[in-house]
């Protein structure tokens, strides 16, 4: 059982237990399935911590199976689709990250340094209910690096939603004209869109409402593409003159055919 602590906030609801850098799981280095196995404990520990919601085991273990079938690699076209989000979040005028239970629990530092390198505010917006949890993930999320982060309000909605992920925050995805929304739900998502933002999401699922719906899909692990789009991201500030081309030639349809064609492979 792990100890808990207090957060920096003060908030008795916000007291969330430590994670430790390394999940406390026997399974060595040397294991074949490690990084997977690895990831698989974050969630576990995330939901024991507060910060993911149990149902995020549900959505953890599909993506794993998509994973799977891609051979756990980063092919061509999420390396594609990685260019081109960062690049419309470095082009962006106000771009915002928003982050829910599994996306803090699986990868808090890399959002936070994601966050930093582009420019973009981390907004906490989560699809399960549950204040408690919303006060956890911003109490990790300042703790992995963050210097900001921006709850949901109750005065600003998104329009053409109705569950939970409508409220936002006023000087964050209210404003936003680029959203980044890993692990999304096909809802919010069209909904972004409707509200005239652009959306770039990280989906496992080629096949998803999401992943069908943003402007840039990066069909990948959520683990192994942020650390090259952090890089990415560091490489090109102050270049953002020079990045519409990226942007305005990218063709995500064709993106998610050649995903779904390397899943049909099985390769
Ligand atoms: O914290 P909350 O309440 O906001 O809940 C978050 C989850 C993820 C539980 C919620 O948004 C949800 O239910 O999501 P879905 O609709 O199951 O969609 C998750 C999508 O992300 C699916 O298409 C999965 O294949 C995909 N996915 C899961 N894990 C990963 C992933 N994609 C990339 N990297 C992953 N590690």
């Amino acid at each position: 059982m792990m100890q808990k602590t207090t957060t920096a906030t003060g908030d008795a609801a916000a007291e969330i237990y430590p994670l430790p850098p390394m999940p406390a799981s026997d399974v060595t280095p040397s294991h074949p399935r490690y990084l997977s196995l690895m990831a698989r404990e974050r969630i576990v520990q995330g939901v024991e911590a507060g910060i993911a919601s149990p149902h995020g085991l549900i959505a953890h273990g599909r993506g794993e199976a998509f994973d799977y079938l891609l051979n756990e690699r980063t092919h061509d076209f999420a390396s594609g689709a990685v260019d081109a989000g960062v690049a419309l979040l470095l082009a962006a005028r106000h771009p915002v990250i928003s982050v829910n239970g599994n996306v803090c629990a699986l990868a808090a530092e890399e959002l936070c340094a994601l966050a930093a390198a582009t420019g973009a505010k981390l907004e906490v917006n989560i699809f399960h209910t549950s204040a408690a949890r919303e006060l956890a993930i911003r109490s990790y999320l300042e703790r992995a690096g963050a210097q900001e982060v921006l709850m949901p309000s109750r005065t600003h909605a998104l329009q053409h939603i109705d569950h939970n992920r409508r409220w936002i925050h006023p000087e964050g995805i209210h404003l936003a004209d680029v959203v980044c929304v890993p692990l999304e739900d096909g809802d919010r998502c069209q909904a972004l869109i409707r509200n005239g933002k652009k959306v770039v999401t990280i989906d496992l699922n080629p096949m998803s409402r999401t992943a069908r719906a943003a402007t840039v899909t990066i069909v990948d692990n959520l683990t192994r593409c942020l650390p090259l789009m952090v890089a990415r991201a560091r490489e090109w500030q102050g270049r953002e003159e020079s990045l519409s081309e990226i942007t305005s030639g990218w063709d995500n349809e064709a993106a998610l055919s050649a995903a779904e064609a390397a899943l049909r492979r099985m390769s």
